[in-house]
């Protein structure tokens, strides 16, 4: 069949739209039209060459939502007409990984997926006979797409696409950062780095948690007023404080009869390695814990005096939040459909596929927190 899609053809090139063939589904896979798509870092870390794992051509885009229109053969768990989220972290529950229930990482399918083929070592998709590459295993940048059936999530028909492709990604991300990377308790401080799409689902995620003081740290003062509406407590700008931001932000979470500071919680959402740093040591003494959810560029490398990790500070990273994607993911949309978080404002800029190098200037610019394609 055809398909309308986004095609990566180059590093540094903006996308072209254009007709693309796609084979149909093959045994295990599933055929989605996708309704919407987000647009993610990970996207442009690729398109413009800095990621050394990026094949071209390629079909990017990996935060979609949609609907089933065809199954391959032995598909049990979805039919024709099933709403759907795709999955970059697919889960099998039958790898080690995902029977050792200690990580998300599910193993199944990890090779052919960064290698931008399906799980038999084809791609499905083709543009004048030549092949196109698969990207994390979704290519949601086009109107149709093929996924195993253990990387696609079944969700509430009920919710809007525009609004739930967010999961696939951001909201799933952070939000799971807060609940199963860090597993915040009612009354905990935390302290957020960077509050763009990521770091305003952890704010969300922390105030579903119950954390009472929740600390926003960004560059841009533009950003304080976007953290409160999630239930940030305290905005910190670095540069316009005196001296450095650990200190301040230890000074700010002093309590006890030690007066000891430092956040129980802390997340790096910039993907600066500098500023991981910062969010270790700004955590406390002890039992602090730092979640590091920014992707850095390749090659670079973080660091700390291991007295920091001496005194009882936890260092952890997570990916799509420690979400195991087909249990999760339709559990958090039926979150936001109860109203329990919010999507919607975080949504800042729709546009149609014709305009998608537009959502990609807009997030390189800084000027949105989401841009969704409707297809
Ligand atoms: P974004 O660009 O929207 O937000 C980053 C924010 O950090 C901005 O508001 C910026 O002003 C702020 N910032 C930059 N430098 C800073 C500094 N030195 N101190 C304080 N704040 C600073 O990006 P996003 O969409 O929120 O994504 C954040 C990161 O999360 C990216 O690196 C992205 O690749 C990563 N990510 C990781 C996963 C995962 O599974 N681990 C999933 C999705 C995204
Ligand atoms: C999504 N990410 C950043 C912005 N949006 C993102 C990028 C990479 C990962 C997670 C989220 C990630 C962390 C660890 C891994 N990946 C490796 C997982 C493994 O090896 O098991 C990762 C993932 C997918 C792909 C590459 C790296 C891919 O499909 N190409 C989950
Ligand atoms: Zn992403």
């Amino acid at each position: 069949m055809k398909s309308r899609a986004a095609v990566a053809f180059e590093a540094g090139k903006p996308l072209e739209i254009v007709e693309v063939d796609l084979d149909g589904p093959k045994a295990g896979e599933v055929l989605i039209e996708i309704k919407a798509t987000g647009i993610c870092h990970t996207d442009e870390f690729t398109l413009s060459g800095s990621d050394p794992e990026g094949l071209f051509p390629a079909i990017l885009g990996h935060e979609g939502a949609g609907v089933v229109v065809d199954v391959g053969p032995g598909v049990t768990s979805m039919k024709k007409g099933d709403h759907v989220i795709p999955l970059y972290t697919p889960e099998c529950r039958e790898c080690p990984s995902c029977l050792s229930r200690k990580t998300n990482l599910c193993t199944a399918i990890r090779s052919t997926q960064g290698q931008g083929v399906m799980p038999d070592g084809t791609s499905r998709f083709s543009y004048r006979g030549k092949k196109i590459h698969h990207y994390m295993g979704c290519s949601t940048f086009s109107n149709y797409t093929v996924l195993p059936e253990i990387a696609v999530a079944k969700v509430n028909p009920a919710a809007p696409f525009d609004k739930i492709c967010y999961v696939g990604c951001g909201v799933t991300t952070g939000i799971g950062a807060v609940i199963n990377t860090a597993k915040v308790e009612i009354g905990a401080t935390a302290a957020v780095f960077g509050l763009g799409g990521i770091g305003l689902n952890v704010i969300q995620g922390l105030k579903l948690a119950g954390a009472d003081m929740i600390i926003g740290v960004d560059l841009n003062n533009g950003k304080k007023e976007w953290g409160e509406r999630f239930g940030m407590t305290h905005f910190v700008n670095p540069s316009e404080i005196q001296g450095d931001v650990v200190a301040h932000i230890v000074n700010m979470t002093k309590r006890g009869a030690d007066q000891i500071g430092g956040a129980d919680y802390t997340f790096d959402c910039t993907g600066n390695v500098k500023v991981m740093r910062q969010a270790l040591e700004a955590s406390h003494r002890g039992w602090g814990q730092s979640i590091i959810i920014g992707v850095a560029g390749a090659g670079q490398e973080i660091s700390t005096r291991p007295f920091q990790l001496v005194t009882g500070r936890i260092w952890k990273g997570t990916a799509f939040g420690g979400a195991r994607g087909r249990t999760d993911v339709p559990k958090i949309v039926n979150w936001y459909m109860a109203g329990k978080i919010q999507i919607d404002p975080m949504i800042t800029h729709t546009m149609p596929l014709e305009d998608i190098n537009k959502g990609f200037q807009l997030m390189h610019e800084g000027k949105s927190i989401r841009s969704v394609v409707i297809f």
